[in-house]
């Protein structure tokens, strides 16, 4: 299989609660490879233009301020349909309806913090990791 790449960020919530170690290692014993991390704090500029879609939305200033609040943990992980296997790791969206085994099932109850992101499409993962390493891929 033609190997793909995803932009993944443990947000702060999951760096506050000290989740980094085991996100990795979901990542790494699924068989996905980490190919760049750095641990950061966003301005609101790049949050704004990471979360672009949802602009619009209600939670849109809640959610910036949220990304911003503290340090998070970027990452641009590949392999086989890696956008895929991911958003399986990371569970849906709202962690109360994630199921027990994935990440947000296992981690999280409110939708507003809910560890993990990785990109929906590889569109949105080219333009995602675009934002995150500009210089590296
Ligand atoms: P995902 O992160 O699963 O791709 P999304 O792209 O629909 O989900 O939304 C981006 C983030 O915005 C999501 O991880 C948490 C927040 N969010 C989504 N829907 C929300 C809502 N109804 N209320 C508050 N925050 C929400
Ligand atoms: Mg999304």
């Amino acid at each position: 299989t033609v190997s793909e790449r995803t932009l993944v960020l443990i947000k702060p919530d999951g760096v506050a609660r000290g989740l980094v170690g085991d996100v990795i290692g979901r990542i790494e014993r699924k068989g996905l490879t980490i190919v760049a991390m750095d641990l950061r704090t966003l301005d609101a500029d790049t949050a704004k233009a990471h979360y672009a879609e949802h602009s619009s939305k209600p939670f849109f200033d809640s959610l910036v301020e949220f990304i911003t609040s503290g340090p998070l943990v970027a990452m641009v992980v590949e392999g086989p349909r890696a956008i895929e296997a991911f958003r399986g790791l990371a569970g849906l969206t709202d962690p109360v309806k994630a199921a027990p085994g994935t990440i947000r099932g296992d981690h999280a109850l409110e939708i507003g913090e809910n560890i993990v992101h990785g990109s929906d499409a590889p569109e949105s993962a080219s333009r995602e990791i675009k934002i995150f390493f500009p210089d590296r891929f």
